[in-house]
């Protein structure tokens, strides 16, 4: 072949790559295995630049790892339950399966047009029954041990939805979906006790330092977010009962002036009902409810109801006003917390508007604060003052004596609180996994049996028209069996949340026999994931369900880890330039005339060229990987998006870039097509190199430096783009010295056989059609994707010569030429001859010399 015909042998190497399995894995207890896993896609019709570079980035690791002896596994799969399914249903009057399978079907063809590694044998997508099936049977034996509940909350709603969202899907109190205002709503949905494993998911964060990037670290640490400090009793004379209030700052107990509780606090609607409040509470309480996020963020009026009592400060035995207050979230600590004005700006503000008083009970250093002049609350720490006993004390070691006098009397214990809440997972759609579980007369809550699952979703039937899930009204569906009396039971409509699918499914991957949830020796052998590779917008929601469903699964006797994913990287976005003229809005790049003028209907106008933002279809700056597959071949695409950004930073996609990456491609495949047939049947071992000297010796050095280079930036650092630098630099000083080098002897040839081969095992993690191809035309039977990562010669790197600074007494005097490797003593011997230094050497007595290897030398006489 004469020219880079890239998409002739791209179709063909990826023929033979599916013919022969070549990417095909086992479990094999006698070879190290890795595990590489991208985050798998929705299958939202098309693949996206961000899915090319994420998926790149994954299989040259996994190139790279099965380059270096591992046993490698690397899957893809389908995220398929959800709600763009169901809105693509309604909109083209089709079934959400149909949409979601010939997505699917469209977008595999468009991975496999990109050449990645894939043992397609383990593929799935999670809305298959086969899939869901011990999807259920997880949750059911989650609801045996009491991880999995049913409770009535304040839920996040999405009315344009029609669904509840978890606190994680609300962004700035909007939809993280389709972008509409959460409304606050009571409900009925399942749960999932996460915070039973609150602590453990905070500890085991240690585990990953140093493996996953500190940010990903710090947002899950923040979600959790555990408050250590007290729980504190205080006495309701009237009801003779106590009431818990949680705080962080014991140290201030001596300064609370009155209680709060939430509205939704049951000593709250006792109290109420007592006093002939519950009408205000109430209305109270719905305000609450509307306002909910703006509450959270600290923003809303703070606002309260005086219940007309009072309770009694379990070491002062002062008597202090119970106020229920819209700012006392029921979910958190306990709903019920004591108030030092003084102290947290809160009830300084809460205080100042219902004229509460404020006493100081802590002092900053020297200065002496007065209630009187407070203009806001004093929250640091501090000396206790005006706090009996504990006056004198600094907060730390007062907060410990107060907690530790209030165990004593038995009025309080240490506490820790999480901000973490338990996970809802119902889902009032019809597009997601059933939640096997039934509602007896007689029974109450039961489980579906283990063997009837799955419960499957039934497929016939459809959405109504105002994306209403048909579940409730399918008889069929919901008249069912109860599994533990035979009477009739009502079957749960609710589904999955779609986060729940994809807690699991790097383990599913793991094991492709579906005869038992999940084979022990299969998932001991591969996880956990060696490396996962996905958007740093999953730090929180995805890899804590992710984390936590391990846990799970350990604990339910599945899996043998504490954590599922050993290395995480985050790659950054791809990002282009936009283009927004005043009249027409954002416009196509062929929209705008190579003078910056806007060409849409003649307009004229100057276009403004925006900041490089990331691809969306709304901003006209995406490019579909489609037509550049089409334009330059995968390879180009895959070395263009390794080469144009470190991993983890943003990659601005440019068309000079690309250009750029296919203008390489050629040049390797023109020069290694040019030699290739001569150099077929030449073989060559390192031995054949010994007596290598002048241009050919630096030439071979500078090919085992980029090898080392390659080695280090590909499977060490992650670090592809410097890689593919050094690779590229070499081809420049190839084609430079094979102007000079003298190609009729036998050991010439032998070392360009060398070179060319070396080469493309370097380059095929990142282009491996094109690496495919050479190979074979070099003369090699087996697949490229199937050898070795290349060796380099240690002892060859080395320069055979540096450059020796020499010093008289710190000051530079000479400069010389000295064989790389000298020791101390030699090189001293060496310089000692030079007139320069003997100049300053005479007469005078030898202090010191100080060696830098392969720097300098520096001679201290005095
Ligand atoms: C008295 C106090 C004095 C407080 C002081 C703070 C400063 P984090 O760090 O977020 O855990 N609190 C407790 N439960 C609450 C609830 N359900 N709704 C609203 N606020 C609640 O904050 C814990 C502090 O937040 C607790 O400590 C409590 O106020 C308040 F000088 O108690 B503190
Ligand atoms: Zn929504």
């Amino acid at each position: 072949m004469k020219y880079y015909d890239f998409s002739a042998i791209e179709k063909k190497w990826q023929k033979l790559w599916e013919e022969k399995k070549v990417f095909k894995v086992k479990t094999d207890l006698n070879k190290p295995k890795y595990y590489v896993l991208e985050m798998f896609p929705y299958p939202s019709g098309r693949i996206h630049m961000g899915h090319v570079r994420n998926y790149t980035l994954g299989d040259i690791i996994a190139r790279v790892k099965r380059m270096k002896g591992y046993n490698v596994l690397h899957p893809m799969g389908w995220d398929a339950f959800g709600l763009p399914a169901e809105n693509a249903a309604l909109k083209h009057g089709t079934h959400p399966a149909v949409w979601t399978y010939s997505n699917i079907d469209y977008m595999r063809e468009q991975l496999k047009k990109l050449g990645f590694s894939y043992d397609w044998d383990r593929e799935f997508a999670t809305c298959d029954p086969e899939y869901y099936k011990f999807e259920q049977r997880f949750f059911i034996e989650m609801y045996e041990r009491g991880l999995a509940y049913r409770k009535k909350t304040a839920v996040n709603w999405c009315e344009s939805c029609q669904t509840v969202l978890a606190n994680e899907q609300v962004e700035e109190g909007k939809c993280w979906r389709c972008g509409q205002e959460v409304i606050s709503r009571e409900m009925e949905g399942w749960f999932l006790r996460i915070t039973a494993y609150a602590e453990e998911l905070l500890e085991d964060l240690k585990k990953l330092e140093g493996f996953w990037p500190e940010k990903v670290i710090l947002m899950q640490r923040n979600w959790i977010g555990r408050s250590e400090g007290a729980e504190v009793e205080f006495f309701i004379p009237e009801l003779s009962e106590k009431v818990k209030v949680f705080t962080t700052r014991p140290d201030t107990l001596f300064g609370v002036t009155f209680l709060a509780l939430s509205p939704e606090h049951p000593l709250a609607k006792r109290l109420a009902m007592k006093k002939g409040l519950f009408k205000e509470l109430e209305r109270l309480s719905e305000r609450v409810k509307k306002e909910r996020r703006r509450i959270e963020e600290g923003v809303a009026e703070k606002e309260g109801l005086f219940l007309e009592s009072f309770a009694k400060n379990p070491l002062s035995g002062e008597s202090v006003p119970i106020f229920a207050a819209n700012f006392v979230l029921m979910e958190y600590g306990t709903g019920a917390i004591m108030c030092v004005p003084a102290h947290d700006q809160r009830d300084f503000e809460f205080a100042k508007k219902y004229g509460l008083p404020m006493r100081v009970v802590i002092q900053p250093g020297d200065k002496t604060l007065k209630a009187e002049e407070l203009e806001s609350a004093y929250e640091e720490l501090g000396i206790m003052i005006n706090s009996g006993e504990f006056s004198g004390l600094p907060s730390e070691e007062g907060k410990k004596r107060v907690i530790e006098k209030l165990e004593a009397l038995g009025l309080g214990k240490k506490r820790i609180t999480y901000r973490l809440r338990d996970w809802g997972v119902s889902r009032q759609r019809y597009w997601g996994c059933p939640i096997p579980m039934l509602y007896c007369e007689r029974c109450g809550i039961v489980p579906e049996k283990l063997e009837n699952l799955p419960v499957r979703l039934p497929l016939d039937a459809q959405i109504d028209a105002q994306g209403r899930s048909p579940l409730p009204r399918l008889k069929e569906f919901v008249s069912a069996t109860c599994p533990a009396c035979g009477g009739p039971a009502r079957r749960e409509t609710d589904t999955f949340d779609t986060f729940v699918e994809s807690s699991w499914y790097f383990a599913r991957f793991t094991c492709p026999d579906y005869s038992e949830p999940l084979n022990s020796q299969d998932v001991d052998y591969w996880l956990p994931v060696d490396q996962y590779v996905g958007g740093i917008e999953h730090a929180i929601l995805h890899l804590l369900y992710a984390r936590f469903f391990t846990k799970v699964l350990r604990d339910l006797g599945y899996l043998r880890i504490d954590e599922p994913f050993k290395n995480l990287l985050t790659q950054g976005m791809v990002i282009k330039e936009t283009y927004k003229c005043p009249r027409h809005g954002w416009l196509y790049p062929e929209e705008v005339s190579s003078e910056g003028r806007c060409l849409k209907d003649n307009c004229g106008e100057e276009v403004i060229v925006g900041k490089s933002e990331k691809m969306s279809k709304s901003k006209c700056n995406v490019v579909d990987p489609d037509a550049m597959i089409k334009k330059y071949g995968a390879d180009t695409v895959r070395l263009f998006i390794a080469f144009a950004a470190p991993p983890d930073r943003d990659l601005e996609w440019s068309d000079h870039g690309i250009e750029g990456a296919f203008r390489f491609l050629k040049r390797v495949y023109t020069l290694v097509e040019e030699y290739a047939e001569r150099l077929k049947g030449i073989t060559y071992s390192d031995k054949d190199f010994s007596e290598l000297s002048g241009q050919a010796l630096i030439l071979r050095r500078k090919l085992h430096q980029m090898i080392k280079k390659v080695h280090q930036d590909f499977e060490e650092r992650l670090h592809f783009n410097t890689g593919i630098a050094s690779i590229m630099e070499f081809l420049n000083f190839l084609q430079d010295s094979l102007k000079e080098l003298d190609l009729s002897g036998d050991v010439e040839l032998k070392l360009l056989k060398e070179i060319f081969e070396k080469l493309l095992l370097a380059l095929s993690p990142v282009c491996p059609h094109l690496c495919e191809e050479l190979w074979a035309h070099l003369g090699n039977s087996g697949f490229i994707s199937e050898a070795s990562f290349p060796l380099w010669e240690e002892s060859l790197l080395k320069e055979e010569n540096f450059i020796l600074v020499v010093q008289i007494n710190g000051k530079v005097r000479d400069q010389i030429s000295a064989p790389s490797g000298i020791s101390k003593e030699e090189a001293l011997e060496m310089v000692k001859g030079l007139p320069k230094v003997q100049k300053y050497l005479e007469g005078k007595t030898l202090r010191n010399v100080i060696f830098v290897p392969e720097k300098l030398i520096n001679i201290v006489v005095s």
